[in-house]
């Protein structure tokens, strides 16, 4: 088998790259990690040199390059099918792709505003009405997937056991603490087993090592 490769963008600022080392860190599934920082004058070219759409993340399995994190992801689940990290059940995974889809292509107004920084507390006192639906949404998608998929005793994750779907949402948890959004019930408890993994831990720390720290993120 040959070695993975993930290539990532800055750990603390890339939500996208989060997905893919989420899965790969909470399977422990052995990588090599790249990361290109971003906003470096060599950044577009270094990029494009992994991936023909100069974009981070970027999985290398020997000669098969993967890129956009949610087609890593589904290569992920394919490629280690042991992991279970698409269920077997075809209805159950539809949900799966559903919700994942719907985070990659959606939730414009609380990525542009509220960026991942998982290292800084920002308090937001109001936020604008696109936003706060956006977060009603995912409230909404969590505690449905919680109340349809969980059970007494289980892992807590949306469909009991972990899925491509819970790395999909892993930036709306850290955002969510980021910018101090209250929530309750289900999706209190949902954020807070994705809090205490060890994967979530071990990103937070590595995040916290990495050099370079992007001002515009930062106020
Ligand atoms: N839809 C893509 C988005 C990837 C993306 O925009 N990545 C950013 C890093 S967060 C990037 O590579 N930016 C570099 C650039 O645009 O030059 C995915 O899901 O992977």
């Amino acid at each position: 088998m040959s070695e993975l490769t993930l290539v990532i963008a800055n750990m603390n600022y890339s939500s996208w790259s989060i997905r893919p080392y989420f899965i790969l860190k909470h399977c422990g599934i052995p990588f090599r990690k790249t990361v290109v920082p971003l906003f470096q004058p060599d950044t577009p070219a270094t990029l494009l040199a992994h991936s023909p759409a100069g974009k981070a993340p970027v999985l290398k399995d020997g000669a098969t390059v993967v890129w956009e994190s949610l087609a890593i992801c589904e290569y992920l689940a394919e490629r280690f099918p042991d992991r279970g990290l698409l269920p077997a059940d075809a209805a159950t995974r539809a949900h799966v792709r559903s919700i994942s889809n719907e985070m990659h292509a959606g939730f414009g107004p609380m990525r542009e505003v509220l960026a991942m920084n998982c290292q800084v507390r920002i308090n937001r006192p109001s936020l604008a009405a696109d936003i706060r639906d956006n977060i009603t949404r995912i409230v909404e998608i969590w505690c449905d997937c919680r109340r349809r998929y969980g059970k007494a005793g289980d892992d807590g994750f949306l469909f009991g056991r972990f899925t491509i779907a819970d790395a999909m949402y892993v930036p709306v948890v850290s955002r969510l603490i980021t910018y101090s959004i209250e929530l309750d019930g289900a999706a209190e408890a949902y954020r807070e087993t994705i809090r205490n993994l060890p994967a979530y831990r071990a990103w937070e720390a590595d995040a916290a090592a990495e050099p370079g720290r992007i001002s515009q993120y930062d106020r």
